[in-house]
């Protein structure tokens, strides 16, 4: 059983280097801020560096003032931990610190290629956080306020908050547990979902008011260009407000974001959301990416109107 392998492998080592993917959402952070709790209970070191830096809706959660971004140069290490990532690559930069270090990866992305030299996948579980719930259990390590808020958070966040297909009694035992322990609910959400700046609200509206609707309503979605975003700092989940509205769509089965990359000319970020019988792993898949079958994405380079075009003729497709 792998959840035995990896507590084995981190009572073996001593000083940890922890990281997730690029655009760390709450999963991520929470999973690797309560790994490194329960490490550093366990009387390790542990140190989290991600390529990316923390969300400004995430600073409510504990520890995330300690997250390092990424440099050449980093602290030594003696084992490296990945969460929530499908593959090493998708922790932007990080990864290029592993220097013959075993890796321990930790995730429940059904797209995961198992790059660990330990592997503990599982497509079924909710989020990464609620496998470290059970890692706690395993580890007979008592979960603190701390690690039940970080926990709390990703769970929360990658159920859509106990509305996705993936909130399962599983999900709910867990949150129930990480509530008892003093996770605050009101708090994970409000710090989420309900911290939009005004102006951030202004834009977020605009950007809805160009909702495409196609396939009669099935498919929605919505393309942001170079402009749109250039010079803007968004203090909330841009991509998250504008799919689960998209979803929220009556009859919506698939909503989609096409989004240029600001850093990379000719780069556009896809992210899908489905519900119902739509596989959107396997359409990310086609173009390189990859995530969950309901919750995907895929990087592509090209131009941002052929790419769109090229994606919906695959999602028709699905549909049918
Ligand atoms: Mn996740």
């Amino acid at each position: 059983m792998s959840l035995k392998r990896i507590a084995a492998a981190l009572r073996e080592r001593n000083n940890f280097l922890i990281s997730c993917h690029t655009s760390p959402e709450g999963d991520a952070l929470g999973a690797e801020l309560a790994v490194s709790i329960a490490l550093k209970k366990m009387g390790k070191r542990a140190f989290i560096v991600n390529d990316d830096p923390v969300p400004p809706e995430y600073v409510f959660m504990p520890g995330v003032e300690n997250i390092l971004r990424y440099k050449p140069k980093s602290p030594e290490f003696d084992c490296f931990v990945v969460v929530d990532c499908a593959d090493l690559k998708r922790t932007g930069e990080v990864y290029r610190l592993i220097d013959n270090q075993p890796v321990i990866n930790i995730d429940h992305h059904i797209s995961n290629d198992k790059f660990g030299s330990v592997n503990w996948v599982e497509p079924y579980s909710s989020s990464t956080c609620e496998m470290i719930w059970h890692l706690y259990k395993r580890l007979s390590i008592p979960i603190d306020r701390e690690a039940a808020i970080c926990l709390y958070t990703g769970i929360m966040s990658d159920t859509g908050s106990f509305r996705y297909a993936n909130t399962t009694v599983a999900a709910h035992v867990a949150a129930a547990d990480l509530i008892r322990r003093g996770a605050s609910v009101t708090q994970a959400y409000r710090g989420i979902y309900e911290n939009i700046p005004c102006r951030d609200a202004k834009f977020l509206v605009r950007v809805l008011s160009d909702m495409h609707c196609d396939e009669k309503g099935k498919v929605i979605w919505f393309q942001l260009k170079h402009n749109a975003l250039k010079n803007k700092k968004l203090s909330f989940d841009l991509t998250e407000e504008l799919l689960s509205f998209g979803r929220a769509v009556k009859g919506a089965e698939v909503a989609l974001l096409f989004k240029e990359n600001l850093g990379e000319k000719n780069e556009v970020r896809i992210n899908f959301r489905s519900q119902g019988k739509v596989d959107v792993n396997a359409i990310a898949a086609f173009f390189g990416g990859g995530g969950h079958k309901n919750a995907s994405g895929a990087t592509v380079r090209g131009r941002i109107d052929d790419i769109r075009k090229k994606v919906l003729v695959k999602v028709r497709r699905a549909l049918r």
